[in-house]
């Protein structure tokens, strides 16, 4: 198997047991790689990065490289203080020291460290762990706040751009095979009818960037609930993982993105439609937590601009899904055919649900109006 010809060209002691899929990702394939001596185990992560998703692989590890190292200095010269043990990924070298190796295929592949003893849920619990979620990006937040974002390179061009999105779809519904697949659904043309109602709103963040209101910073690209590891020792928040998404870009997407993952308890692959609804209490939780870090270094400008950013991630997300439903399934892994469709629908209803409760939202934010 080639993840354990992979596995092998790392610098990691012992004899390879075992090289198994791990974990839910939508994009990379990932493996668990589990080493051994006579006395020690050691289990890290194997992902091969997909060429169709990332067109600059090594601009992922050189970020993860800048990110990680400013990251780590930061944490060692700060752990006496904390009230915790933070963690955060490390990337394993090859036998040679190199941060990745290059397939027969041209395919990168890297390994990075396992997390200790902790898990990550695809569905947010229980208010704490909304909480937790709000304080492990915060804390992110505040670890980059002097990481200047032009250390960093785009790994993702127009990555969070969501003007880019609605081209992709407008595309994808320019072609016969995107029409087919719209016609064949009663769905799908609502799904596109929403977006259509919505389609001025999909500018606010790029139009206040352009104004000078809002600028870069490093983010980390994904927060959802899926990538934020809790401790099994402690019920604590101890990690972001997930850095390939880490590039130039506004807080505000990581914001969003985060809120549109925690608050909607019945997860982005919900069952039922009638279930998904941004929910008030996580909310408030989670920003709670947020806060606690945020505090500092978000400016009034940034304040202003919340609401906005929490309507529009799952918009985004859901235009995203529609529009690779329209083209083929040629981004995202699906399980079955319409499972896109199905995803955007998801957050379709999130994004309605957040128009419906804006008023109690800005409330939350400290906003009176
Ligand atoms: C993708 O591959 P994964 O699950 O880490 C996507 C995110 C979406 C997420 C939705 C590079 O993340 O932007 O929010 O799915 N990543 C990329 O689950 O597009
Ligand atoms: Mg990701």
């Amino acid at each position: 198997m080639r993840a354990a010809i992979i596995a092998r060209q790392f610098d990691v002691q012992g004899r390879l047991v075992t090289v198994e899929p791990y974990g839910s990702g939508n994009v990379n394939d990932t493996y668990l790689a589990i080493f051994r001596t006579t006395f020690s185990e050691q289990r890290f992560i194997v992902q091969r990065i997909r060429k169709s998703v990332f067109p600059n692989p090594e601009v992922i590890m050189q970020n993860m490289r800048v990110l990680t190292d400013h990251c780590h200095a930061k944490l060692e010269a700060e752990a006496d203080g904390a009230d915790r043990i933070w963690q955060l990924p490390k990337i394993i070298q090859t036998k040679t020291g190199e941060d990745w190796v290059t397939d027969t295929d041209g395919d990168l592949w890297r390994a990075i460290s396992q997390i200790a003893s902790a898990h990550a849920y695809e569905k947010v619990r229980n208010p704490e762990h909304a909480h937790e979620a709000g304080i492990v990006l915060g804390h992110f937040h505040r670890m980059v706040s002097d990481l200047p974002a032009e250390r960093l390179g785009y790994a993702l061009p127009g990555f969070h751009v969501t003007p880019g999105y609605l081209a992709k779809l407008d595309a994808a519904l320019a072609t016969p095979a995107g029409q087919d697949l719209l016609n064949a659904s009663q769905e799908a043309k609502r799904a596109v009818r929403f977006v259509e109602a919505r389609r001025a709103r999909c500018s606010v963040l790029e139009e206040a960037r352009a104004r000078g209101d809002l600028g870069l910073r490093t983010t980390h690209g994904d927060p959802k609930v899926g990538n934020i590891m809790i401790d099994e020792a402690t019920g604590r928040g101890t990690c972001i993982v997930d850095l390939d998404t880490v590039q130039p870009g506004l807080v505000h997407y990581d914001i969003g993105d985060a809120m549109r993952s925690v608050c909607n308890p019945a997860g982005e692959d919900a069952s039922e439609l009638g279930s998904v609804i941004f929910d008030l209490e996580l909310f408030s939780m989670i920003y709670r937590g947020y806060q606690a870090h945020a505090k500092d270094f978000l400016s009034q400008a940034d304040h202003r601009h919340l609401f906005d950013c929490i309507h529009l991630i799952p918009l985004e997300l859901g235009i995203r899904f529609l529009a690779d439903h329209l083209a083929g399934d040629v981004y995202f892994k699906v399980r079955y055919p319409g499972h896109n469709l199905r995803r955007a629908l998801v957050q379709f209803k999130l994004a309605e649900s957040i128009e419906a409760r804006e008023p109690s939202i800005r409330k939350v934010l400290g906003e009176s109006r």
